[in-house]
C-alpha cells in the first residue's frame, strides 16, 4: 500500500485534507473532505506542476502525460489529473472517497510531487462544446490548491 496526503489551505477560506492510497498498481482512492465552499459543484483536479509559487496560477494545466482531450472521470479519453467534480452541501463541505483507474501514486501517471486543484465553477467534463472544454472542464477559477508533496507511511 502506498499513500499520500495533502493538507488544502487557500487564502479564500476553503479548507481540507485528502488521502490517497493504492494497492500495488490497482486503483487509487482520493477521499476527504473540504470545506469553506459554495454549495455545488467545484472542479477536481491533479495538475501537472508542484509549483504554487504565484498560487493557483502555477500550478500548470491538468496533468495530461498521454496528450489526451480533458473528458469525465470515467472516460477513456481524459486527462489522468481529471478528476471530475467535488460536491459541497449546504454546509460548504465536500466529502468525498473516488476510487480511480488512471491516478497513480507509482510510474508515469504517478501524481506524487504535482498539485491538487479545486475550482471555482463546475468542471463540464469536456462535453461544453467549446474549446476550453476539451482542456479545462470550464471550471473557473482555481480557489485552492496544494502541493502533494510524497509518500507518507509505511510501504508494503
Ligand atoms: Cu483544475
Ligand atoms: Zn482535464
Amino acid at each position: 500500500m502506498v499513500k499520500a496526503v495533502a493538507v488544502l489551505e487557500s487564502n479564500q477560506g476553503v479548507k481540507g485534507t485528502v488521502f490517497f492510497n493504492q494497492n500495488g498498481n490497482g486503483p487509487t482512492t482520493v477521499r476527504g473532505n473540504i470545506s469553506g465552499l459554495i454549495p455545488g459543484l467545484h472542479g477536481f483536479h491533479v495538475h501537472a506542476l508542484g509549483d504554487t509559487t504565484n498560487g493557483c496560477s502555477s500550478t500548470g494545466p491538468h496533468f495530461n502525460p498521454e496528450g489526451k482531450d480533458h473528458g469525465a472521470p470515467d472516460d477513456e479519453n481524459r486527462h489522468v489529473g481529471d478528476l471530475g467534480n467535488l460536491v459541497a452541501g449546504d454546509d460548504g463541505t465536500a466529502t468525498f472517497s473516488i476510487i480511480d483507474k488512471q491516478i497513480s501514486l507509482v510510474g508515469p501517471n504517478s501524481v506524487l510531487g504535482r498539485s491538487i486543484v479545486v475550482h471555482a465553477d463546475p468542471d463540464d467534463l469536456g462535453r461544453g462544446q467549446t474549446e476550453l472544454s476539451l482542456t479545462t472542464g470550464n471550471a473557473g477559477e482555481r480557489i485552492a490548491c496544494v502541493f502533494l508533496a510524497g509518500v507518507i507511511g509505511l510501504q508494503e
